[in-house]
Order: structure tokens, then sequence, then C-alpha cells
């Protein structure tokens, strides 16, 4: 069988220093990148719904339903807690040595794969780190969920820039948002937005939701944001690029289908991360290719020992720097 080579994506970098973001298509290999990602959630759906199960915490394994019904119905009867299995990072207040995560060969391929990394190597520059603020999101119907899964990873996201999310010391770290699409991301089911140019504005005030607003978390109020935004749908196996700065929201999903993405971060090896407590690893090294992490195993024991430090009670302090005492948070 002849593979046909497919050319590494061109990043447009005027574009994108000038915009803050990039949508960039074809970056995952849907067979090689994509199809094993999809297949490592379908059998981890399974071994979550038998481990509720079996523990007596749910009552049925809706086992007949495809996989984002059978998502939304176990979220459902699981409530909040049972989306942590599925996530690629831990929670920082609340771990212990039992709080699940989801370290898989095809994700950890996925973080490595060569034409997303030749694609974040125009941006980043030859030392490629994998920075440790990650999520996945397979966000179903909002229809199909109780209104408190409001505000967590498979709800509507709220506007942020990600510089603002994370600690003051990211502040001068060139990280990139790698924003991979595993569903198509459309209008109807809840793409990204974001704020052409917003990158320029410089670090914008987060305020915390305040209690019963409509808001949804740390967010950047009306006020400073302004009106104008642009939803950037992006095919499955694409990807958007965003900069640290660009203000970006999601909308909800009003589809019937899932909403899948993972966000990912990279930056260049050697500078701060913003996320002190979890592991970070080089994913390409140029001029020390001896530092890249090659083994997923190495990888998944790297976040399983970083739970072990939360769960001995390491103290994690602030994890962003704000307290909602700006007046525009008033
Ligand atoms: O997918 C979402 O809803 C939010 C993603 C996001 O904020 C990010 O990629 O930084
Ligand atoms: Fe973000």
């Amino acid at each position: 069988m002849v593979t046909a080579v497919r050319a590494t994506p061109k990043i447009d970098l005027e574009r994108f220093e000038e915009e803050g973001y990039l949508a960039v298509e074809n970056v995952l290999d849907l067979e090689q990148d994509l199809a094993p990602v999809v297949r490592e959630y379908e059998a981890l759906l399974d071994t979550e719904i038998d481990r509720w199960h079996a523990a007596g915490k749910i009552q049925s394994r809706h086992g007949d339903l495809p996989f984002v019904q059978r998502l939304a119905a176990f979220l459902t009867e699981a409530g909040k807690g049972g989306y942590q299995a599925f996530d690629i990072s831990l929670p920082l207040r609340s771990a212990t040595q039992e709080t699940p995560i989801h370290l898989g060969p095809a994700v950890f391929n996925m973080l490595r794969s060569p034409r997303l990394i030749d694609a974040v190597e125009q941006v980043v520059g030859p030392e490629v780190l994998s920075n440790p603020i990650q999520h996945v999101r397979i966000k179903p119907p909002e229809s199909m969920l109780p209104a408190d899964f409001k505000g967590s990873l498979v709800g509507q996201t709220d506007w942020h820039q990600d510089q603002g999310v994370a600690l003051p010391e990211v502040d001068e770290t060139e990280m990139l948002t790698v924003w991979l699409a595993i569903t198509d991301a459309t209008v109807e089911n809840g793409c990204l937005c974001v704020v052409p140019g917003s990158h320029k504005r410089g670090l914008a005030t987060h305020c915390p939701a305040s209690p019963g607003s409509a808001r949804i978390g740390l967010h950047i109020p009306d006020e400073i944001r302004g009106t104008d935004f642009t939803p950037v749908p992006i095919p499955r196996g694409g990807a958007l690029f965003l900069h640290r700065r660009t203000m970006h929201a999601s909308l909800k999903n009003l589809s019937d289908g899932a909403r899948w993405s993972f966000d990912l971060r990279y930056q260049p090896i050697g500078q701060p991360t913003g996320r002190p407590w979890f592991p970070s690893f080089a994913v390409r090294s140029r001029a020390n290719p001896s530092l890249e992490v090659h083994d997923w195993t190495v990888w998944a024991d790297m976040w399983r020992q970083a739970r072990a430090r939360l769960a001995s009670g390491d103290p994690v302090g602030k994890t962003n720097r704000w307290d909602g005492s700006q007046p525009v948070c008033a």
C-alpha cells in the first residue's frame, strides 16, 4: 500500500501575529492520529461505566447508545465528577491518589504528532515543550446534560485569555494554544470565537463569576472585551492556533451531536509553564534530541508522580492572579 505523504501545513506567521489566531486545516492525520484517539475514548467510556456500575453508583450501563448519547447518559447519572476520568489533566485543589486522569498512548501520540509539531515549530521555534495546561472537552448537546454542568469542561466556555488563567510566571512565555478539532467544530455545535487583534491590547482583567450571575467562571467582562467577535469553525483534524493573549470563548453546543476538542499548549523549552505543579516534557529539541520523551509510559508516570505530590498535600497557592477586587468586577 502506498501512503500519501502530505506536506506540512505552512503557517502564515504574519497573519497569526496580526490577528492573534489562525485556523490550520489537516494538522492531524485522520487515520494515524485521530481514529486511535476516538477508539481509546470509546474503550475508556466502557471502562468507566463498568467501574461506576460495579461500585453501584450508576444503575444502567446505557450499552445500546451511540458514543455521545452514552457519555451524556453516563454523566447525567454520575454527575460532574464522572468527567474527570476523561480529562488529560488533574484538579489542582482536590486531587487524591484515586483521582482519575486519562493517560493513554493514542493521546500521547497525538500530542507528538510529527505534522502537528512541524506546524507548532514554525511558531514556537525548534525547542518545543509540551506545556501541561491541557484538556479534552467532549461536549454533548447542552440539552442532554443537567444545568449544573454549566461552567464545566463539557459546557460553554466564557471569555478569557489563556495567559490570564495561568500564574503570572507565564507572562513572558511564548505559549501557543493549539485547539484540535476531533469532530467538526461548527457554529451550531459550539466552536470557539475570538476577538481578532485582541492579543495586542495587553492582559485584560479577568473576574471570577459572582454567585448567581449568568457568567460561567473566570471571565473578561463585556465592558473590556467589546462586542465584536468572530466564530472560527474548524473541520475535524484541523487546529486553531491562539496567541496567549487572544480573547476567546466557545458557543453552546446546540446541535444533536458531540463537540469534541483537545486544547493543548506548546512553548519554547526553558520558559515557565504557568502550572508549576504539573509535568511538562520536550516534544522536539533540535539542539538536544535526547531530551525528547518518546515513551507514553514515561509521560504517564510524570503525571502520576504529580498526582502523588498533590495528594500528599503539597501546597498549591493561588492558581491565577485574580481576586475580583478590581472595580470592573463589581
Ligand atoms: O473548547 C473550549 O470550549 C475552550 C477552549 C479554550 O479555552 C482553549 O483552547 O484555550
Ligand atoms: Fe482558553
